[in-house]
């Protein structure tokens, strides 16, 4: 990595080293230049956008098309017109299941998910199915997440309409391989729909390359601020969709008895935007720039290394997933034998070790796995080793603490 990891820490203020913060999955920290970001849109150019004729409205709507841009760019999509801005991925998610999915789902279709897929990735999908007769089918995993081409073949039918799928599952930090599943999508003449809310902040991810016909992220895991989030959709796709919510500034012409609908992307962007969190994330996307994917990469691959290594020196602790570190982008699952994981994780509250634990909201996977529930310590670039040790030595007094031998 180019700038040292001490001055890189200097960048967020609450990596001051009180907390080992281990869950950037949940939601990443965030840079000064984010918060400052959202901070300036306030004080210099605060003003409804898209509607004022006035300058500062006209101000506040360059900052928030500028941002667009720049998602456009990060993303490499063809056109602004493409980057639809929601609250978060659960949002973009639900705005494919609403609008594209329940106007083109017949009785008898498929939606086809897979077993690693947040809820976010599914419930939306399972409700739009069951409103339109069609239905759901899963696509099972291997004990190390691994979802096979052959596998994969065999689950599509001809009565599939869309599939959705993960790039990085947010449990057993897996990648599938987006840009074949969705190629052999295409043959099948079905939509593909990818969950890029733990892959856009890690990886380089172009929906022109990948052929995806629609990526959802949210901002808040890449730095950026909460209650910003992004959809792509291909615009043929898009423009053919009907409005998802509507309302203001989603409409071309209004009479008492309907509308016309704007043009893209403001048909999907019914009410006051959030201009000051595009902002937050258009500044969040030059930060992860100016540090580069593949120091990101180098970095949080020696990190997830070290830290299974770590772990692995604990005889009562399982990680899920596959054996090898550089499978996990980051995310480790784990269980510590006889002990709940609510309890490991307030435990190493006590050190201000910060973990998750439950069921990450992934109830079907951790089902198939035959796992109620686990802990999971997510890495960012940003994060040291001695965090790890920090880890490491609090999950080595869990047992003890609850009157265990050793
Ligand atoms: N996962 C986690 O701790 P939202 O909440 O809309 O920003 O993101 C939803 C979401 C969708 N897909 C995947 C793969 C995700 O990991 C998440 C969020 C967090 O794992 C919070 S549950």
């Amino acid at each position: 990595m180019g700038r040292d990891i001490t001055e890189i820490r200097a960048d967020f203020p609450l990596l001051t080293g009180e907390y080992a913060y281990l869950d950037s999955a949940a939601t990443s920290q965030k840079p000064q230049v984010v918060i400052d970001a959202e901070k300036e849109f306030y004080e210099k150019y605060n003003a409804n956008p898209l509607r004022g004729l006035y300058e500062l409205s006209v101000e506040a709507t360059k900052r928030y098309e500028e941002a667009r841009e720049v998602v456009r760019e990060f993303i490499g999509a063809a056109s602004a017109e493409e980057i639809i801005f929601t609250r978060n991925a659960t949002e973009s998610l639900n705005l494919v299941a609403y609008s594209y999915a329940m106007s083109k789902l017949q009785e008898g279709d498929e939606i086809l998910v897979t077993i690693l897929e947040h809820h976010s990735n599914f419930l939306p999908w399972l409700n739009a199915a069951k409103r339109c007769g069609a239905k759901v089918n899963f696509l099972e995993c291997d004990g190390q997440g691994r979802i096979t081409e052959e596998a994969f073949r065999a689950a599509l039918t001809e009565r599939t309409v869309l599939v959705a799928m993960t790039q990085i599952s947010n449990v057993l930090g897996c990648e599938n391989d987006i840009k074949r599943f969705a190629a052999i999508t295409h043959e099948q003449g079905a939509v593909f729909v990818t969950d890029g809310a733990q892959s856009v902040p890690h990886i380089p991810v172009n929906v022109r390359e990948l052929d995806v016909d629609f990526l959802a992220f949210s901002g808040h895991k890449m730095l950026g601020p909460m209650g910003i989030g992004v959809l792509y959709g291909k615009r043929k796709l898009l423009d053919k969709m009907p409005p998802f919510l509507y309302g203001g500034e989603m409409i071309e012409t209004v009479t008492r008895t309907g509308a016309t609908y704007a043009e893209l992307p403001h048909k999907f962007e019914a009410g006051t935007v959030n201009a000051a969190g595009a902002y937050g994330l258009s500044k969040a996307i030059a930060y992860i720039r100016q540090i580069g994917f593949d120091a990101i990469r180098e970095r949080e691959d020696t990190l997830t290394q070290y830290a299974f290594k770590r772990l692995r020196e604990n005889p009562y602790v399982t990680i899920l997933g596959s054996e090898d570190p550089a499978d996990h982008h980051g995310i480790l699952t784990f269980q510590l034998e006889g002990v709940h994981p609510h309890d490991v994780s307030a435990i190493l509250d006590e050190s201000k070790v910060c973990v998750r634990a439950g069921h990450h909201c992934a109830q079907p996977l951790l089902k198939y796995m035959q796992v109620p529930s686990t802990t999971r310590a997510s890495l960012a670039f940003y994060n040291t080793t001695e965090e790890i040790d920090r880890l490491a030595e609090a999950l080595g007094t869990v047992r003890r603490k609850l009157g265990y031998a050793e």
